[in-house]
């Protein structure tokens, strides 16, 4: 039997959206919800932030121009509704797939797409450089700026709102409100939009008046321009628009995020205002699926989670055991108190867990100013997200030489979240703090022996850097201890090639090893990445050939520091360093990334056998 033709098939383009009635438009959010749990079932993703925005994305596209308007949206992990609208029907079931379309924002998909955005909190800054661009030119693109209130809580946000007030800058901002980030939203700002999205009275008395008013001629006049001082006084009883306002910034809402007439008119409105304006939109996130609208994480945001046997999970394990033994030990995280592992510590020592927003550079500094007041505190973080923390970690953690441990998540291939979210910068980035130490487990008993040592060491800041990757189960015989590298394998006595393997790279050595007949081979677990451990060293230059390996830019990281220690010793060995080359990596299974830039034991073998047949 022939299938229904659905309502999607028919939008092409978002012109397309305009011959629809909103008793269409109702059968259109409805398919592109089912689509959304489909495909997001299949592939992961965000599927809580792209379910409750489908109204506004829709209302978006019908009351401006894309891609002449310019619709930003902030973190852009929500775009999925946009890209079903602007033209990529066809390849969503390939949604994060090998090949298949980004999960976020790509300029080489769309034209739709402005900008390649991922890290949360920018989206303003971009409306305000867009917007002065608009006035230098005489250009009439309008300006549009979608920020969840999660994004509303990273320090640059707030510059960029700072900066648009001041400027006077016209842009239209649309706070997407669903009360959450991954977890429900950490922020003074945000508890004042919750009084008003929870206050039915509020939002009743509100209905009434404007009913009342639209009846009066000429306040309804006034009233369509969005100018009510009887709303506005009514707002002022609430903090969000006398913060707004106070900043230079219009502010209308709160509007139902569900309803697309009803966010239509207030954008209609918004865009009749001179300067920037905040169109306050409340949403539901996982809006329409039970599971999503019940689930507190794993569906509400995204559909990865903890997985057992982790590295996440051996820190959150020991994380909680440490926290036990040392009342000191206190845990920060920049709004992913889940995915980083911390919900059991957070459990056991509610006090003692702190969510500050998506807010890393505050997440730094606030730890510093812990760790001044006699606290040891642990910073969970992805490695991406770390890096916009470089000089927090450098001039307010290390210039003070503070015992900060940080423990970064997702470092090195990620995979599907593609180029911004690969952890590829920490090694070469933290390596350049003075009295840093990096350590990279290679297994989950390593990791948990590392989190132990690394409150021992108190004259300076720690990092242990771990992949999304399941961690190998070992013995405590092949674990090492302190800052010491562990070597791993006895030779038989011809020392030909030294393979130094980083973290989970270690396992793709020994398999190499096993592969290499007849070469005498002897391999290191360096576990300390920074600074280098003498004795590895001075074992590694008695060899032929020396590899390093290191799932990180191999520009500036583990390997070029071994390269640069034996140069200066004079060592007659080889030296060959194997890392990912300096580039942005598209997003793809880690595994094919990885063995496609040579770093599997495939790679290494090549690469030994090549090296020593020129030696
Ligand atoms: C700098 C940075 N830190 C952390 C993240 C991880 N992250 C992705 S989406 C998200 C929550 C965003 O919340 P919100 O803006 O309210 O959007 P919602 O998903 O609720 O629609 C977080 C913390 C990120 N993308 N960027």
């Amino acid at each position: 039997m022939k299938e229904a033709a659905l309502l999607l098939d028919s939008v092409n383009e978002p012109k397309d959206l305009k011959n629809l009635n909103f008793d269409e438009l109702k059968i259109l959010s409805s398919e592109i919800r089912s689509l959304l749990v489909q495909t997001v079932e299949n592939n992961g993703g965000h599927l809580g932030s792209n379910l409750g925005i489908v109204e506004l994305t829709i209302a978006l596209h019908r009351v401006f121009d894309s891609p002449k308007d310019i619709i930003l949206w902030d973190t852009g992990h929500q775009t999925y509704v946009h890209k079903l609208i602007t033209g990529r029907r066809e390849e969503f079931s390939n949604l994060r797939l090998p090949e298949g379309i980004s999960g976020y924002p790509s300029q080489n998909e769309s034209p739709h797409d402005w900008i390649e955005n991922s890290h949360a909190s920018t989206v303003l800054s971009y409306a305000h450089g867009l917007a002065s661009a608009n006035s230098l030119s005489d250009n009439t693109r309008r300006i549009i700026a979608v920020i969840g209130d999660g994004s509303l809580t990273g320090g640059m946000a707030f510059e960029g709102l700072n900066n648009l007030g001041h400027s006077g800058e016209k842009v239209t901002i649309i706070l997407n409100d669903n009360g959450r980030s991954y977890a429900p939203t950490i922020s003074r700002l945000s508890e004042s939009l919750i009084r008003i999205r929870s206050n039915p009275t509020y939002m009743r008395r509100q209905h009434r008046l404007e009913k009342l008013a639209e009846g009066i001629p000429w306040v309804g006049e006034i009233l369509e321009r969005g100018i009510s001082a009887t709303k506005a006084a009514i707002r002022e009883i609430f903090e969000p628009p006398a913060f707004f306002e106070a900043l230079g910034i219009t502010y209308l809402g709160p509007f139902d995020g569900h309803d697309i007439d009803e966010i239509e008119q207030a954008l209609s409105n918004a865009v009749e205002f001179e300067g920037p304006v905040v169109v306050h939109v409340l949403t539901q996130k996982g809006r329409g699926h039970a599971p999503a609208e019940m689930d507190s994480i794993k569906h509400m945001h995204d559909t990865s989670g903890m997985k057992s046997g982790s590295y996440t999970e051996a820190f959150s394990e020991t994380l909680v055991k440490i926290g036990e033994s040392n009342p000191n030990v206190v845990a920060i995280t920049a709004a992913m108190p889940d995915s980083t592992g911390l919900l059991s510590f957070r459990e056991r020592f509610p006090d003692r867990c702190f969510d500050v927003g998506i807010a890393e550079q505050h997440a730094v500094t606030a730890a510093a100013g812990m760790a001044l007041g006699g606290l040891r505190p642990v910073v969970a973080v992805y490695s991406t997200f770390l890096t916009r923390a470089i000089d927090q970690i450098n001039l307010d953690v290390g210039l003070h030489e503070l015992p900060v441990i940080f423990c970064i998540d997702r470092a090195g291939i990620t995979g599907d979240d593609g180029p911004s979210h690969h952890g590829l910068l920490d090694i070469s980035l933290l390596s350049k703090i003075p009295k840093m130490k990096i350590f990279a487990p290679s297994s989950y008993q390593e990791l948990q022996q590392m989190l132990e040592d690394s409150l021992e060491i108190v004259d300076g800041p720690v990092a242990i850097r771990w992949p999304k990757t399941p961690a190998p189960q070992v013995e405590w015989e092949e674990v090492g201890s302190g800052t010491d590298a562990r070597r791993v394998n006895k030779t038989s006595g011809k020392k030909d090639v030294c393979i130094l393997a980083a973290g989970k790279m270690l396992s793709e050595a020994i398999e190499a090893s096993k592969l290499l007949s007849g070469i005498g081979v002897t391999i290191w677990d360096p576990r300390i990445l920074h600074p280098l451990n003498q004795e590895m060293l001075e074992d590694a230059k008695q060899h032929k050939l020396v590899v390093t390996i290191e799932d990180g830019y191999v520009e500036g990281g583990f390997g070029s520091s071994v390269l640069g220690y034996l140069n200066k010793d004079n060592s007659d060995c080889r030296v060959i360093n194997l890392g990912v080359p300096l580039s942005f990596h598209s997003h793809n299974k880690p595994d094919s990334l990885l063995s496609s830039f040579g770093l599997d034991a495939d790679g290494i073998v090549k690469t030994v056998q090549q090296a020593l047949s020129e030696i």
